[in-house]
């Protein structure tokens, strides 16, 4: 730990309000040095429950209790924002910068910086596009196209189950942010599966870019083009939300046995109640609650310890048949 707490706290005066490091006061000294670690998040944004309860988690972990700063910035959905975020941790001499990467691209530049700066970047949720494995120390998050493989391995069984393996079944698409790892896998997974199944057919494949607005928006203008659709695929539960709204209104009924078979991403609270409705047929959980494994990977690098570079989180999905009131108020988000 190299940081001292005064400074710490000037630092995140300054970063508020923008000043530059050469315009930084003098440090006053106090007695809780060498104490705290220095952490500088950059945030992709706000765009669903889902991030809004991982920079919960993120923020409430690292805490001053457990013996951090965090210096935290909110990139509104604009990849420039984090780099400029980023650059600013570096300037500032953080200890470890952690950051969950738009998209997967663009990003060699600014860790190279990072690394010149011998600052240890932790990537979590999203992951970049692996150059140069030697640009950052950890990456925690979730295996994306393993999430979109239980999905279509689910809705194959369940299709089998109903004796309908053999129908055609007309899919709509609706994507997340393009060039997001939870897109690629999430959009690969499903494309193998309509590969493999000739009976399969994508009618409709859309960018919800994981907002419950856009997704209303855009699964409104498909159903002007056909209302003929046995699934919806939806990339996160906010857009699951916003076609479900659409399809409602154009009269259609999300009810896996009499109507439309929605599946989507993420199994947070909201989407577990609509799972319980039958609204939504399979939830898929993606877990948001990262900042412990964070804290853990740091607190072993502070000791010198090995750390494995790769780090996936466990998860499990929810359908509506087995999905409880019990199971909904047990979870954490
Ligand atoms: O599924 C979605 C969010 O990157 C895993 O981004 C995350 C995704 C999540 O906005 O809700």
């Amino acid at each position: 730990m190299k940081k001292l707490i005064a400074v710490c706290f000037c630092l995140t005066i300054l970063f508020s309000i923008g000043c530059s490091k050469e315009e930084q006061p003098e440090p006053v000294l106090g007695n809780m040095e060498d104490k705290l670690i220095v952490v500088g998040f950059s945030q992709v944004g706000a765009e669903s429950e889902w991030r809004v309860t991982n920079t919960e988690n993120v923020k409430s972990t690292l805490s001053e209790e457990n013996g951090y700063v965090l210096f935290f910035d909110d990139a509104r959905q604009e990849q420039e924002n984090q780099i400029r975020a980023i650059r600013m941790f570096i300037q500032q001499d953080v200890d470890y910068i952690v950051f969950s990467p738009k998209v997967e691209t663009g990003w060699n530049s600014i860790l190279m910086e990072a690394k010149e700066a011998n600052i240890p970047v932790i990537v979590i949720d999203r992951y970049i596009e692996q150059q140069d494995e030697e640009l950052y120390t950890a990456y925690i998050g979730s295996d994306f196209y393993k999430e979109g493989e239980i999905a279509v391995k689910w809705l194959t069984d369940f299709l089998r189950k109903r004796g309908r393996e053999d129908e055609h079944i007309r899919i709509v698409h609706i994507q997340g942010t393009i060039g997001s790892t939870p897109q690629l896998g999430r959009t690969a997974a499903l494309e193998a599966a309509v590969k493999q199944n000739p009976n399969w057919e994508l009618v409709a494949q859309e960018c919800g870019d994981f907002t419950k607005a856009k997704a209303y928006e855009v699964m409104g203008s498909v159903l002007k083009q056909t209302k003929d659709i046995d699934v919806v695929y939806c990339e996160n539960d906010g857009e699951a939300l916003g076609a479900i709204a659409a399809m409602e209104e154009a009269g259609l009924k999300c009810d896996p046995n009499y109507g439309v078979i929605v599946i989507s991403f993420d199994a947070t609270r909201l989407g577990l109640e609509y799972c319980l409705s039958g609204k939504i047929a399979l939830n898929v959980e993606c877990n948001p609650l990262q900042g412990p494994y964070i804290d853990r990977i740091i607190k072993k690098l502070e000791r010198g310890e090995p750390i494995e570079k790769i780090n996936y989180i466990d998860e499990t999905y929810f359908d509506f048949s087995t999905i409880t009131r019990e199971i909904i108020d047990k979870r954490d988000y």
